[in-house]
């Protein structure tokens, strides 16, 4: 297999995988150019932070200073604003060695930059190695107490060339509880059991199950998934399209993911010339859960002064008939 990454917002542009008749073809959405990522990228393939996800009233309290964050998304603040990581160059080093290859990125986001508090040195490091596992591990250290939560944002296509779109795509995910969101697409706070519901995965769903349900959850945005999971302690998640007989299994040191099923990808522009449009890819993005700094039962996103952030997630592609 192979992938290719770019130092612009640690942005993966192919991830290029066989199906079950060996033909090798890319299985991530990715455009051809940067202008098309700086103009109309809905964040393909790149880096999410310094907190990825929505804050409400891009606001947040930390040590008695309220910190201000851009509004891009209506009153709220998404994927830590136009000067987020995604659109940062990072500094990369190869890694070759004996069992892997990759490359080690780094950028230092200075005190304020976004809005957010504290010196903060990042590391990224991918790695591909002989079992077909792409390896992203995340390292942050800051100056002051401050607020992390990193993703990657790939949307993946496992029909491959994107010669389907993914509502026939089958997932099976290790959850008992997902984060209700209001209409601006913000936890309300309350976690919803799966059971019973389009949003239980722990047997094989089709993802067009939630594009085509009458879920209140599943309407609000736009008929399909947008919604944060809060993994079991077995976090096993795994895609399959049966049609290719491609396989993604996921594992993380990440509390949530969120799955997106590109319910708003649409938009005048194409995508290595297909149109783009809804179901085209959904994204899977390991993290903690959005919105956390707000709510003090979620799993904690705060990193001490000279605390250490350590975050790594692998997608290990496979066939299953
Ligand atoms: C939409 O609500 C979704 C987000 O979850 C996603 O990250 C973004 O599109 C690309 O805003």
């Amino acid at each position: 297999m192979l992938v290719r990454i770019l130092d612009y917002g640690c942005t993966i542009t192919e991830i290029v995988v066989p199906d079950r008749e060996g033909i090798y073809e890319n299985v991530v959405l990715s455009l051809d150019s940067i202008d098309e990522y700086q103009c109309s990228s809905p964040y393909f393939g790149c880096i999410i932070g310094r907190v990825a996800g929505r804050i409400k009233n891009a606001e947040f309290e930390l040590g008695g200073i309220n910190y201000k964050l851009e509004k891009n998304d209506c009153r709220n603040c998404i994927h830590s604003g136009s000067s987020g990581l995604h659109q940062v160059v990072w500094a990369g080093k190869v890694i070759n060695e004996k069992s892997r290859v990759g490359v080690r990125f780094s950028y230092l986001s200075v005190n304020g930059e976004g809005g957010f508090p504290g010196n903060l040195w990042i590391n990224v490091t991918f790695t591909l190695n002989n079992l077909n596992e792409l390896e992203i591990s995340y390292e942050a250290v800051s100056d002051e107490k401050t607020i992390v939560n990193l993703t990657n944002h790939s949307y993946f296509n496992l029909s491959g060339n994107l010669k389907a779109d993914i509502r026939n795509h089958w997932l099976k995910m290790e959850s008992n509880e997902f984060a209700e969101l209001d209409d601006e697409k913000l936890p309300t706070g309350k976690l919803i059991d799966v059971d019973g519901t389009p949003f239980d995965f722990r047997e094989w769903r089709q993802l067009k199950n939630g594009m085509n349900s009458n879920d209140r959850q599943n309407r609000i945005v736009g008929a399909g998934y947008d919604h944060p999971f809060l993994l079991n302690n077995d976090k096993r998640i795994v895609l399959w399209d049966k049609e290719s007989g491609r396989t993604l299994k996921i594992s993380t040191t990440e509390p949530a993911v969120v799955l997106y099923t590109g319910n708003s990808l649409e938009g005048e522009f194409t995508i290595r010339g297909i149109k783009a449009r809804k179901y085209l890819g959904l994204c899977i993005e390991t993290q903690a859960l959005p919105d956390a700094v707000h709510h003090a039962h979620f799993p904690s996103i705060f990193l001490e002064r000279d605390g250490k952030y350590q975050s790594c997630t692998v997608y290990q592609f496979g066939l299953a008939n």
